[in-house]
């Protein structure tokens, strides 16, 4: 029999609750020991993410709930980590949108269900932190069916499930209940919802393999691990795989190490994985995101991740200054370079040239704080470097060259409304809504060009 699977990633918005909705699937299906204390928001565990309080890298885990197998990414909500979002929903079948029962749709929630609706997903809208004073979960519904109805989404799309939840107080409800209480005993109501509405199991377990791998992981035992969906065939330890970079790209043979599926927090080695499991895999040393692992014999690629381009650059350079070597003790040009190499393997959105001059590279990437992530977390392994002021990459497109374009959405006290229109006036912003909430706070919209 084949296991029961699902396969979701959590999306929303900044801050709408998806690590602390994530800290809760993990708790209530009982992932952690009674008495094992758990940090909060326990999936943001990089340095600089807990740091900061925000999530950073997309990741997996996995939860057991009824005998299904539920892997579930987290993903983060800043428009600057975009490449991740894309990164993660290449692995699943199904999305749970998050949208504040209070503040309701904004930009980052507009580009991350335009995603999910691109791929054919259909979302399971969650109208969150429900306990909030403010919350509005009908106005937000209606806001969500308005924005997947302008991104052009099938009927089926836009006859969505919806879930109440308070994420942080670990409840989820169906019906909408009284305002302050609580509309629901625990998540039952989103777990059973995964279950009905995201496909099961797809793919023929008899197929020729194909597994697409979508992240990379490292281990100093095994080392580089790729990470990806099976979407057809079946993988054991040990096996003769054929690996390629989309149709066109030229295949090399390996061998399979070890497979391990997601359990919980941890990795649990595998003996066989089949159609839709999530699985990390060992034993191809040059493995990279976007390629596919497929049969030698009868080789099946899918296409290479598509991402969306970068908006912004800038130049990191040695350093030359008379203070230079006293920072760091990465300090050359080669080692620069190859440390910006490395990172382009796993950070899907940035990329990286060479210029006219020595040592001096152009780096772009989806905003400043990608950048700025990027360069700390260079800093803090020991590199030092001097870096440019952030450019605005342009595009040609047909001839035509574009620049890229923000929606802004400043959620204000009325008071301040003139001294922020006119701010965004001078800077050539262009007003697209502004709403008023009928208690003394307003909402504008802008278009804007890409600020520096
Ligand atoms: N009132 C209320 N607050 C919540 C709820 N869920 C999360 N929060 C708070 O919202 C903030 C953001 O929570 P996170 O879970 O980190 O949000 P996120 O969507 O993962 O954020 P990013 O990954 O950075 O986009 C934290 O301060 C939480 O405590 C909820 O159900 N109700
Ligand atoms: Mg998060």
């Amino acid at each position: 029999m084949s296991k029961q699977i699902r396969n979701i990633a959590i999306i929303a918005h900044v801050d709408h609750g998806k690590t602390t909705m994530v800290d809760q699937l993990l708790r209530s299906s009982g992932t952690f020991a009674e008495h094992e204390k758990v940090v909060d928001t326990v999936m943001d565990n990089h340095a600089i993410e807990r740091e900061r309080g925000i999530t950073i890298l997309a990741k997996n885990c996995a939860v057991s709930w009824k005998d299904t197998h539920i892997n579930i990414l987290d993903t983060p909500g800043h428009a600057d980590f975009g490449g991740e979002v894309e990164r993660a929903l290449s692995m699943v079948d199904g999305v749970v949108l998050l949208i504040d029962a209070q503040e309701g749709p904004m930009p980052q929630t507009r580009f991350v269900t335009k995603k999910a609706l691109a791929l054919g997903l259909r979302p399971i809208v969650v109208v969150n932190k429900v306990d909030k004073p403010g919350a509005n979960p009908d106005k937000v519904i209606n806001a969500a069916f308005d924005l997947f109805d302008k991104l052009g989404a099938t009927d089926e799309q836009l006859d969505f499930p919806v879930v109440y939840a308070s994420g942080i107080n670990g409840w989820s409800s169906k019906e909408e209940g009284e305002p302050g209480a609580q509309w629901g005993p625990d998540m039952s109501a989103l777990f059973e919802t995964i279950l009905e509405h995201v496909p099961a199991v797809q793919g023929d377990a008899n197929a020729p393999l194909q597994l697409q791998v979508s992240a990379l992981d490292y281990s100093t035992f095994v080392g580089r691990i790729g990470v990806g969906r099976i979407t057809q065939g079946t993988l054991k330890p040990g096996q003769q795989v054929a690996v390629m970079a989309g149709p066109d790209g030229k295949a090399y043979t390996g061998k399979i190490n070890q497979v391990h599926t997601f359990q919980g927090l941890d990795r649990v080695q595998a003996t066989e994985a089949g159609p839709s499991e999530i699985v990390l895999i060992s034993g191809i040393e040059n493995i990279g995101i976007g390629e596919t692992v497929t049969d030698p014999a009868n080789p099946q690629p899918l296409p290479m991740l598509k991402i969306d381009e970068p908006t912004l650059t800038m130049n990191f350079c040695v350093n030359t200054s008379p203070l230079a070597g006293r920072e760091g003790k990465f300090v050359t040009s080669r080692q620069i370079w190859d440390r910006l190499q490395k990172e382009l393997r796993s950070n899907v959105a940035l990329r990286v040239k060479e210029t006219d001059e020595d040592g001096i590279f152009e780096v772009s990437g989806r905003g400043e704080l990608h950048l700025t992530i990027l360069l700390e977390e260079m800093r803090r392994e020991g590199y030092e470097l001097a870096v440019s002021k952030p450019r605005v990459v342009m595009q040609e497109i047909d001839g035509v060259k574009h620049e890229p374009i923000e929606l802004v959405t400043a959620d204000i006290e009325e008071g301040h409304q003139g001294g922020v229109m006119q701010a965004l006036g001078e800077r050539k912003g262009e007003l697209v809504n502004m709403e008023p909430d009928g208690r003394g706070r307003v909402r504008l919209e802008y278009r804007i060009l890409r600020v520096v």
